[in-house]
């Protein structure tokens, strides 16, 4: 059986978990998105395969509203989680990794704006992904460093969350979010 091999740890006040993120059963699944909004591959793909039609529908709305530019990186939007466990899917845009321009600002917006539109929507569990270390390329050890310090630094300001899960899909994701969230 697969989950015989998935693992997980609770860190401080930080759960991590190796699986998938369309699976989890909280209030709010985060989005590793584009800023189109309209869907793509990894994790996007997955939770709109998984999710169904209603969450393109209202990415669609947004982009005919609100949106008509797009999300812009670092922002957050919430909309349905459609046939997931999850009541909503928070989007983000992560940034492109850069080995020239630190980014990171960026990186930590997006964990930042998520929890604040997730705070905002009532929800008191959240899930994220390894938000830009796939087809965005960030390397996995630095966007943990990033993730976990911001992370924790706004959940002072979100006292109503009161659970949030990292959810890696792989053991190397894994074991690398764990040894920063030990160092945190
Ligand atoms: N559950 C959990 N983690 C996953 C899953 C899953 N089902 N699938 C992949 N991962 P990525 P990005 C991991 O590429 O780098 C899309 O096309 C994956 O191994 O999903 O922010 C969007 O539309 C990696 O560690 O997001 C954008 O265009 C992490 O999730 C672009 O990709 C993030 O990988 C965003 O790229």
């Amino acid at each position: 059986r697969r989950s015989a091999r998935l693992k997980n740890a609770h860190v401080g006040h930080l759960e991590l978990v190796m699986g998938d993120i369309t699976e989890q059963d909280v209030d709010v699944v985060v989005n590793a998105a584009n800023s189109s909004l309209l869907g793509g591959g990894g994790v996007d793909g997955a939770i709109h395969r998984k999710g169904g039609p209603d969450i393109l529908a209202a990415c669609r709305a947004l982009r005919a509203g609100h949106y008509g530019r797009g999300l812009k990186t670092g922002q957050a939007v919430a909309t349905t989680a459609g046939r997931l466990a999850a009541r909503w899917v928070v989007h983000t845009v992560g940034p492109v990794w850069s080995a020239t321009h630190d980014r990171s600002e960026l990186l930590a917006d997006c964990y930042r704006n998520s929890l604040h539109v997730a705070a905002g929507l009532g929800a008191h569990t959240v899930a994220f992904p390894a938000i830009s270390t796939g087809i965005y390329r960030w390397p996995v050890e630095s966007a943990a460093t990033v993730a976990v310090a911001t992370i924790a630094e706004t959940r002072k300001q979100t006292p109503d969350i009161t659970s949030v899960r990292l959810v890696l899909f792989d053991k190397r994701a894994f074991d690398a979010y764990e040894v920063a969230a030990a160092g945190q």
